[in-house]
């Protein structure tokens, strides 16, 4: 079977979201999600996630697409994520294209297209205006 691992914060979890797991999870048979720790989100966003950890791992892994999740904890450790979750496929959006080319010695790296106009600060804002 054909392993696919992916990497995101998914805070205040959204469409754009769903559809790139949902298009991961086809690029194989099982796909596992690493989930950015509040520490290393904090310091890719110079920001507090809305939702912890604890929360972010609870609705990722309540999908129907994911099969396992487990914390990022650094963005150094990615060579080694890889290996432990023996991963045949790291799957990306394209906003890191070309970023993790180096591990295609060990995987497969494929970056899918993102939904476009959404995200997670513009719902931020959106909440705020409303
Ligand atoms: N995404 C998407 N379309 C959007 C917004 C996000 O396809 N409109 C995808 C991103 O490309 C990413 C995933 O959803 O693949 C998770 O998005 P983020 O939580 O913003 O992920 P990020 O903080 O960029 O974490 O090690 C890499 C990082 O941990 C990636």
């Amino acid at each position: 079977s054909k392993r696919v691992v992916t990497f995101g914060t998914f805070d205040v979890f959204h469409v754009g979201h769903l559809r790139l797991l949902e298009r991961a999870r086809l690029q194989g048979d099982y796909l596992i999600v690493g989930i950015s720790t509040d520490e290393l989100n904090r310091s890719k966003k110079q920001r507090d996630p809305v939702y912890n950890l604890a929360e972010r791992m609870e609705i990722v892994s309540g999908l129907r697409c994911v099969d396992q999740v487990f914390a990022e904890e650094s963005l150094e450790l990615k060579r080694q994520y890889l290996l432990e979750h023996r991963a045949d496929v790291l799957v990306m959006g394209d906003d890191w294209a070309g970023r993790f080319d180096e591990f295609s010695d060990i995987c497969e790296v494929r970056y899918l297209t993102r939904t476009p106009a959404i995200s997670t600060t513009v719902t931020i804002e959106k909440i705020r205006s409303i």
